[in-house]
């Protein structure tokens, strides 16, 4: 099994956090932007979107982070990282949706209102806050859930909102960021210039 990634973006770095958390026996391909690898034949091929990450398994090819999430959850139970019965299942995806339905679009719109107008993520971080109350994760034990939202709070940007009255998320974000998964994908910025 391979994943194709660029660790650097939330989308990718929730798949490589994943596997690097839960060792699992997936090879972790880095894509090159510079020699335009996710737009070649054979990469269009696995994914004819032309972004990463996707994965590829035997003659699978899977595209989108958060089905690919659930699928290495499913492949390897012992991860107990996607809940089998219909609650807990449809409580993951609820939060994978709201992830990308949601969490996915503020952020975007904050970068496009020059990272100031946090009008359509506060909201959405209280949410998080009322969900994290009692709880060390979103649904109380370690699910993919945590690898997808968490990925978006801890971008450059998302460190930078304002996580006043917000201390449940703050702990759950320092316990995400101390994952042996995270720490493996944490991307060492080059020194600036003098
Ligand atoms: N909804 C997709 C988004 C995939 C996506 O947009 N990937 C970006 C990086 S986060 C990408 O490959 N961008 C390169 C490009 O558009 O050429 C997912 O969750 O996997």
């Amino acid at each position: 099994m391979r994943v194709y990634t660029f660790t650097i973006t939330p989308n990718n770095r929730k798949v490589e956090a994943f596997v690097r958390h839960f060792d699992l026996p997936v090879e972790v391909h880095h894509v090159s932007f510079k020699d335009k690898e996710t737009q070649s034949p054979g990469y269009l091929a696995i994914n004819p979107m032309g972004r990463v990450p996707a994965l590829v398994d035997g003659d699978f090819n899977l595209w989108e982070s958060n089905a690919i999430l659930t699928y290495l959850a499913t492949k390897f139970p012992a991860t107990r990282a996607l809940p089998t019965d219909a609650r807990g299942r449809a409580d993951v995806d609820r939060w994978l949706h709201w992830q990308s339905c949601h969490l996915m679009p503020a952020m975007g719109a904050l970068k496009v209102a020059d990272e100031k107008d946090e009008s359509k993520v506060t909201p959405l971080l209280k949410i998080l806050e009322q969900q994290l109350a009692g709880k060390d994760y979103l649904l109380g034990t370690l699910t993919v859930a945590d690898f997808a939202v968490v990925s978006y709070l801890i971008t450059k940007m998302g460190r930078q909102l304002d996580y006043s009255g917000c201390p449940n998320v703050v702990a759950w974000i320092g316990r995400m960021t101390a994952l042996k998964g995270f720490v493996a994908t944490q991307v060492k910025m080059p020194p600036a210039a003098a």
